[in-house]
């Protein structure tokens, strides 16, 4: 009788959470659509202490206006220009998408840049590859990061270019992002990942490709109900204007218009605890000779020890700083592990963490981990 009762309880309760899923004002429109919104920060002038300090460290979004119009490539990169170049240059091909609303399993083709710009008014087609290497003295590196040891940060630079209509899929990426306009409008919707882990951990389902399966177009909250407690920043980015987008923060984008976009990939871990700054990274203004041919970046070959250093510098820096968090870490997305095994890794977390958190308060700080060296016993058993 009791059991019933509960059961009809239940019942109800799943029927009423579907129907005011299905009533909510955002069921099967637009990603991000029905807010509520949050308002970007903005900024006219950013010096690397700053940037580092305020934003990188703390995790925060922030448009930055203004910041590409100074560029050779904001005023050269017509189509004429573009093709008088990339002509000299027939050997080398772009990679290009096919078709303008994102899917991960789409076909992507190489052409050379000049073939590109014959068709891309007329086609699907949308050049997403590296800064070709003859158009790189056209490009300075963003204000952020030029002084000091930052530039050394830059994993890879990207060209987002098409006669507009894309959309993306809603996504997060593998590094810190500056993403700046040089022609066209870019509609972002943006979600910080650290004030939403649950619902962003739950809508960012395709975890290998660090994507949602969702339609961006028509997202189902019966399917994501975690959307209903999403807040959103909406807004333009035009042309001049670079964004920060902090590592993990979910993203969705769209472009109006003939569009091109350069994206900064850096990779903060490779200064982290070097970032003392000098007073100079306080005020430090534009340097427009600082353009991508300069100097050499990318990738770089680590060691094991190196990788795994960086790995646990990346956690930290998300706030994994607990044992709890570790555990939950590693052993929620190793689902297979049987109870024996799960034990077992448990108490290997338990022991590596233990020789990190050197001072034993169960918190990692800062300083342990860039103190995190190779003579530390790691072979356990
Ligand atoms: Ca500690």
């Amino acid at each position: 009788m009791l059991l019933d009762y509960f059961l009809i309880f239940f019942i109800h309760l799943i029927g009423n959470q579907c129907s005011e899923l299905r009533d909510h004002p955002g069921h099967m429109k637009p990603f991000g659509s029905s807010g509520p919104f949050l308002e970007i920060e903005k900024v006219t002038d950013l010096p690397t202490k700053t940037f580092f300090s305020n934003y990188v460290k703390t995790k925060r979004a922030v448009l930055m206006q203004n910041f590409v119009n100074q560029f050779p490539a904001f005023s050269k990169w017509n189509d004429q220009y573009l093709t008088d170049v990339s002509s000299k240059h027939p050997d080398y091909k772009v990679s290009l998408e096919t078709i303008k609303k994102e899917s991960r399993d789409q076909d992507t083709i190489n052409l050379p840049l000049h073939d590109f710009l014959f068709i891309y008014n007329s086609s699907e087609l949308y050049m997403v590859n590296e800064v070709p290497p003859y158009l790189k003295e056209d490009v300075v590196l963003p204000q952020p990061l030029q002084c000091a040891q930052a530039p050394s940060v830059l994993e890879e630079t990207i060209v987002w270019f098409s006669s507009g209509g894309t959309s993306s899929v809603t996504h997060t990426d593998d590094y810190e992002n500056i993403l700046c306009a040089f022609d066209g409008i870019k509609e972002i919707i943006l979600v910080d990942y650290f004030k939403h882990k649950k619902a962003a951990d739950m809508i960012i389902d395709e975890h290998k490709g660090a994507y949602s399966t969702m339609d961006v177009d028509k997202v189902d909250y019966e399917k994501f109900p975690l959307l209903k407690d999403l807040e959103y920043y909406h807004f333009n980015l035009s042309a001049g204007d670079c964004l920060y987008i902090p590592y993990k923060w979910v993203h969705q984008v769209r472009s109006y218009g003939r569009n091109l976009a350069i994206n900064f990939w850096f990779n903060f871990e490779r200064i982290f605890g070097n970032a003392e700054f000098s007073d100079e990274c306080s005020y430090n203004k534009l340097d427009l000779s600082k353009t991508l041919d300069t100097f050499t970046y990318g990738p770089v070959q680590n060691d094991f020890f190196d990788n795994f250093k960086i790995f646990i510098m990346r956690q930290v820096n998300l706030g994994n700083r607990k044992i709890d968090d570790w555990i939950s870490l590693i052993l929620g997305v190793e689902r297979e592990l049987s109870d024996e095994k799960r034990e077992q890794s448990h108490d290997m977390l338990q022991e590596m963490f233990s020789l990190m958190d050197f001072d034993g308060n169960g918190v990692l700080s800062d300083d342990e981990v860039i103190d995190l060296n190779e003579n530390v016993n790691f072979n356990l058993n």
